[in-house]
């Protein structure tokens, strides 16, 4: 069912960092050719506001929310509907989440460059931030978790989620997303969510929506964050500038990096976890044990026709996107999930946290036997929205650090201008730049 990648001897040896990624297996996702769709949606809701937004959920969501935005008793009913078990396990991860991202909470760095002269970096968290939620073939209140937990602890004042419309929901919740998000957003203390989907709920959070009297529905939002599909992905691409975004995130992805001593059964499981979540999902194994392989393929086999959504695993599995990749030893194993910048890496071999130490592109790490990825997806404490299709070569998960903008305060007293004066000059003479080097000369005559 998977494909396998023969990379021992000379295969490797022969390959540049940029060679051996292209041999990789990877999802193409073509952001570039939705483009052309998303436009005119995007033109729709600039010019038509709240109207346009609801036309584009009755046309692409079967079913036009009773309001755009969500009222307050109708995310209340979500969660005192909630099942008990799951608003426990929910307020476990946010609490987990919570003790992570306080940690990364930033202070005002203040540095004395020289005397009489600092520059001081302040944190200042966006002012707006809006947050999408995917609502097709995947519901994923954790997602809100991920993306939520961080932006309030970088101290985001105005915090609205989009979420498509479930044609599915009955009773108060008719038209409205569905109730695990509206009771996740409610755990939270989110009040402003917002019945819309796709391309069209980013160029809500873009442009702000109108309503049919010229009263605002929403705001406009300062950053976008949070996964989609690829008309998501188009439309953050197309809005960039008129706002902020997180990434353009891709489908999801799972490398594991494994030896003789790693439980084939485990990483069969593993692979499959994250090939459920899409058809286009990749799971990747790199191993140096020819015997570990053959025991994967049959663990997947067996696991794989008793699975739920098997057929959707099957098709993430056998797809181009997902393979075996054989390599002579641990050594070139660390090359090739290095080259592959997986955004979950699986490290399951002897000795598996110095191994993980010398990871240096993945957008999480998961070392041992008893931290799958699905612990990291709910409750490790870790974010879940990683950077995908080897972006982590250049990118990081969400954080607190993702709703914040350092700021650099600049303050020099007249000696230390003066000290410094000259040199100015001379740069800004080599940049032929003068007037830069009069504004400073000025302040001395
Ligand atoms: N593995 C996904 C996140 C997720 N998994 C949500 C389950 N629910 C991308 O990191
Ligand atoms: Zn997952």
């Amino acid at each position: 069912m998977i494909n396998r990648l023969d990379l021992r001897g000379a295969a490797l040896r022969d390959l540049d960092a940029l060679a051996l990624r292209n041999a990789l297996p990877r999802a193409e996702l073509d952001v570039e050719a939705a483009l052309d769709i998303v436009r005119p949606i995007c033109e729709q809701v600039h010019a038509g506001g709240a109207a346009a937004v609801l036309d584009l959920d009755e046309r692409f969501d079967g079913v036009r929310p009773p309001s755009l935005r969500v009222p307050a008793d109708v995310i209340a009913a979500a969660v005192d509907q909630l099942d008990p078990q799951l608003r426990a396990a929910l307020q476990e991860s946010i609490g987990r989440a919570r003790v992570v991202h306080d940690a990364q909470a930033r202070t005002e760095i203040v540095t004395q460059v020289v005397p009489g002269g600092t520059v001081t970096e302040r944190h200042v968290p966006v002012e707006r931030v809006g947050l999408y939620v995917p609502g097709g073939q995947a519901v994923y209140p954790s997602s809100v978790v991920m993306n939520v937990v961080p932006a309030q602890i970088a101290g985001v004042g105005s915090l609205a989620v989009a979420s498509p419309p479930q044609r599915s929901n009955v009773g108060v919740f008719a038209g409205y997303p569905d109730p695990t998000i509206l009771a996740a957003c409610g755990l939270l203390g989110v009040d402003e969510v917002y019945a819309v989907g796709g391309a069209q709920a980013v160029a809500m959070f873009a442009y702000g929506a109108l309503g049919e009297t010229g009263e605002t529905v929403c705001e406009p939002v300062n950053l976008v964050t949070g996964p989609g599909n690829v008309y998501v992905a188009a439309a953050k691409r197309l809005l960039l500038g008129v706002i902020g975004i997180d990434a353009e995130a891709g489908p999801t992805e799972i490398a594991i990096l494994a030896d003789d001593s790693a439980d084939a059964q485990l990483v069969a499981a593993d692979l499959i976890s994250q090939a459920e979540h899409d058809e286009l999902a990749a799971s990747v194994l790199v191993t140096d044990n020819e015997s570990l392989a053959a025991q994967v393929e049959e663990a997947l086999e067996e696991r794989v026709a008793l699975t739920k959504h098997h057929d959707r695993v099957r098709t993430a599995l056998s797809g181009p996107q997902s393979g075996i990749v054989l390599v002579d030893g641990i050594e070139e194993g660390i090359r090739v999930v290095d080259a592959y910048a997986a955004e979950h890496l699986e490290i399951q071999t002897r000795d598996a946290s110095a191994v993980a130490a010398r990871i240096r592109n993945a957008g999480a790490i998961f070392v041992g036997d008893y931290a799958p990825v699905s612990l990291g997806d709910y409750a490790a404490g870790s974010n879940h929205v990683l950077p995908t299709g080897g972006c982590a070569c250049h990118s990081g998960g969400l954080s607190v650090q993702t709703f914040l903008r350092g700021i650099h305060v600049v303050d020099y007293t007249r000696d230390a201008l003066a000290d410094i004066a000259g040199m100015v000059v001379t740069l800004a003479n080599a940049e032929d730049l003068p007037a830069h080097g009069d504004a400073v000369t000025a302040r001395f005559e």
